[in-house]
């Protein structure tokens, strides 16, 4: 009998085709939302689930779904997952990561620079039809070359956006919970979380999404910041509270901010999208075509791996293996 797998969201067609070559497949080429209840229905007798990070895989899903095997997300970032209630069912968990690293630091970069240098706030002004004459202070941005930028969390992909920061002449400092081996800091210099955020010209943030990190990044957080600094958050939502953001951005207490994440996604804080200073795109900064195509063909392996007994090299459960259900 073929095995089952469901693919949560739309895909690249081809990828879809070879997918149903091997597998009995249900997908959402529609890329339709499914509630909960729906996706809990989906995958009653799958088993495999192909994945993002829009999906939550949790206790309630897995119980309803005795047949999976492994769930498959098609992200590095994994804080949809419930990874102890895969264990306890015996379900691998799996993610993409190194691929979409640089992608995603050069959309940190955009965003910086973008915040930076008044790109969103000048095209609109543009577009409005206001240009009527150049002005010699016209939208005077933020000076980025040979500032200090600052990097919280430093993984792979926080170490691929400290790397651009040589092109810029920029001096790196970043915190991390662990300092980095020498060799793997490169030119950066770790320091502590308050000791960045004082001393930083901007700051970008990457650690990883979740209830360890919520609100990292907050009002007592940000008070410490240069009011002359911009801010990018490309990690996920929650890691820095929007409500304080929006605060300080309205009060000048904040140059600029550059984001990509957000607390509620789809839904985008109300004073956030009133800001001029604020640049935000809607969670694309691993989206390049080359990119999304490494992601979904990892996600894809990581996922034949698991259902024909191969252990995946992005299992993220590591101890469910010898008690995995067959
Ligand atoms: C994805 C991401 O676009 O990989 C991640 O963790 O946030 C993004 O690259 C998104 O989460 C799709 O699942």
């Amino acid at each position: 009998m073929r095995l089952r797998v469901v693919v949560t969201r739309r895909i690249f067609p081809e990828l879809i085709e070879e997918l149903r070559a091997r597998y009995e497949l249900v997908d959402n080429q529609e890329d339709a939302v499914w509630s909960a209840a729906q996706l809990a229905e989906r995958l009653r007798d799958a088993d495999g689930a192909l994945l993002t990070s829009g999906e939550r895989v949790d206790d309630a899903l897995l119980a309803a779904c005795p047949q999976l095997k492994v769930a498959s997300n098609i992200a590095v970032g994994y804080n949809n997952i419930d990874l102890a209630a895969c264990t306890r069912h015996g379900v691998a968990a799996t993610n993409t990561p190194d691929v979409l690293n640089e992608a995603t630091a050069d959309h940190a970069w955009a965003l910086l620079l973008a915040a930076a240098r008044r790109i969103g706030e000048s095209e609109r002004w543009l577009r409005a039809g206001h240009w009527q004459r150049w002005t010699f202070e016209m939208f005077m941005g933020a000076e980025l070359h040979g500032t200090t930028l600052g990097v919280l969390g430093m993984g792979r992909i926080g170490r691929a956006i400290a790397r651009r920061a040589q092109g810029f002449g920029m001096r790196v400092l970043y915190h991390n919970r662990r300092r980095l081996p020498a060799a793997e800091e490169g030119a950066a210099h770790w320091v502590t979380k308050e000791d960045l955020l004082r001393a930083v010209d901007h700051l970008i943030v990457m650690v990883p999404g979740g209830t360890e990190t919520r609100h990292l990044i907050g009002s007592a957080e940000l008070a410490l910041m240069k009011p002359t600094a911009v801010l990018v958050n490309v990690a996920r939502g929650g890691v820095v509270d929007d409500d304080a953001l929006a605060a300080a951005l309205r009060a000048g207490r904040l140059a600029a901010a550059g984001l990509d994440v957000f607390e509620d996604e789809p839904k985008v804080h109300a004073s956030l999208l009133a800001l001029e200073n604020a640049v935000l795109t809607p969670h694309i900064a691993s989206s390049t075509r080359a990119t999304r195509e490494a992601m979904a063909k990892l996600a894809m392996r990581n996922l034949d791996d698991v259902l024909q007994g191969r252990r995946p090299a992005a299992l993220l459960n590591p101890d469910v293996w010898d008690h995995r259900r067959h």
